[in-house]
């Protein structure tokens, strides 16, 4: 694992050139680095100040910069930070990490800026966590989930179900005292009721985590249908762009077209695929095969069906789910022209089918609606859950999975002793979410995701 009382450099900004480029200096050391390379030195704390960057080696003016000392702890580290806006040239920014380097820095790990803010306290970890998220964020709802993250949501509902389960565990130990009786400061009842209502919360917080996993991974909607049923005119109207070739020819399309699009704030991958068909030849019969393969993996399959031309026994095939088979929603296309059959004929359900035009756009709003409920199960996804993180959901899981086993053995008469025993191991799931008791190899796991420089 990281050590944390050295001192770490490293460009804080993406790589390649921009406006300005920061390279960011953390350590016990930080203020000395800084300040041999920089005329005037970045003091006092806190102030933005212009500065000349002094090549130390060649003896010459670098770069103009604006440097900002953060005095420990008041950093986002908790260390002593200078951050160095310097223009924005990769050369220019590699070679002020070099000198750095040269006054004693040592290049960041990934991550490392942030995990040292966890052991500074300057963050717990689904804080640090969140910090990783709300860079990757490709929706803006992903972001504001990763915010809401960052600003605790999730520290502080698990901190209220962990409040309740010490309060819990407390007295049934001071009730230990007076074996005679037993359950001397809380009554069984009682602690069935309490047992009960942390369960419900738990389920509620897991019920919530099915959305927000969609919402933080996203999910892969695969495009099914005939040839020529207007499969990659609606691919291209999702996408708002002409990016899938569109003929009247059917059998346009042979391999698999993938593109990633937000989708009500979901970040979806959305998938193109051939026509369904007896291929032609062997390309296509290629074609046909990964069309297949790609409704494998897919979360969502849409089915395109078109609403102009006579319905067949192949299209009826595809709109009906298979008991237990994929999940599926039918796109009825080419709305604006004359409807050629009724969605009763299908042998589906309305709220299944939506009729949609990617000529005039006609119900491409409620097929982006449908797609996202059938995905979240939740109909307005404009409040983010606040727990989207699989191994937060796992660890939760962990923690239901206990409560289940502590009302059990309530209810078949055991001491306070045994149902203490379970109470504790949900509480050990929850400090393990929040960072309280996590073990370093997860620590290592949850860190390596980062970015350098953050
Ligand atoms: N009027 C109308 N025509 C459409 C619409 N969508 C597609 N078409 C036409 O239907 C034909 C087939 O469209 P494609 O999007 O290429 O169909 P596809 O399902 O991708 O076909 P393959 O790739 O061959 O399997 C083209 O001539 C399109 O212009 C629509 O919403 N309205
Ligand atoms: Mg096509």
């Amino acid at each position: 694992m990281f050590v944390s009382d050295d001192t770490i450099v490293a460009i804080a900004t993406p790589q390649g050139r921009g406006g300005i480029g920061v390279v960011r200096v953390s350590g016990p050391d930080a203020l000395r680095v800084a300040s041999s390379l920089l005329r005037p030195a970045p003091e006092p704390a806190r102030h933005a100040a212009f500065a000349r960057l002094i090549d130390t080696e060649a003896g010459r003016v670098l770069d103009q910069v604006v440097a900002t000392w953060f005095a420990a702890p008041h950093s986002y580290t908790g260390q002593d930070v200078v951050e160095i806006s310097a223009h924005g040239s990769p050369v220019l920014l590699a070679r002020i990490v070099e000198l750095a380097i040269g006054q004693g820095a040592r290049l960041a790990e990934p991550g490392e800026f942030t995990f040292r803010a966890y052991l500074n306290e300057r963050l717990d970890l689904p804080q640090a966590e969140a910090v990783a998220d709300l860079v990757e964020a490709v929706t803006p709802l992903q972001a504001r989930a990763a915010m809401d993250q960052l600003e605790g949501t999730l520290t502080s509902t698990i901190g209220r179900i962990d409040a309740a389960l010490f309060d819990l565990s407390a007295r049934l130990e001071a009730s230990l005292d007076f074996p005679d009786e037993g359950f001397h400061f809380v009554s069984r009842s009682e602690t069935a009721e309490t047992i009960a209502r942390i369960r419900e919360s738990l389920d509620a917080l897991a019920a919530d985590g099915r959305a927000g996993r969609v919402i933080r991974e996203g999910r892969t909607v695969v495009i099914s249908g005939r040839p020529n049923a207007g499969k990659s005119s609606l691919f291209n109207a999702l996408l708002g762009a002409s990016r899938a070739i569109v003929t009247d020819i059917p059998g346009t399309t042979r391999d698999l077209l993938t593109e990633r699009v937000d989708i009500d704030g979901l970040a979806i991958t959305l998938v193109d695929t051939a026509g369904l068909r007896d291929a032609r030849d062997e390309i296509e019969a290629e074609g046909v095969q990964r069309a297949h393969d790609a409704r494998r993996v897919a979360s969502l399959t849409l089915v395109v069906i078109d609403g102009s031309a006579a319905l067949t026994d192949a299209d009826r095939a595809l709109a009906v789910s298979a008991a237990g088979g994929e999940p599926k929603l039918v796109a009825i296309s080419k709305a604006d022209l004359p409807r050629a059959w009724q969605t009763t004929e299908l042998g589906i359900a309305d709220a299944d089918a939506v009729p949609v035009s990617s000529v005039t756009g006609t119900g491409l709003t409620t097929l982006r609606a449908r797609i996202a409920h059938r995905l979240s199960n939740r109909d307005d996804l404009r409040d983010p859950p606040a727990i989207s993180n699989v191994r937060h959901l796992a660890l939760v899981d962990d923690a239901r999975a206990a409560m289940e086993r502590a009302a059990q053995a309530l209810a078949d008469g055991a001491t306070e002793e045994l149902v203490l025993i379970d109470l504790t191991r949900a509480r050990q799931a929850l400090e393990e979410v929040t960072g309280r008791r996590t073990a370093g190899d997860v620590l290592e796991e949850i860190f390596k995701r980062f970015c350098i420089g953050k």
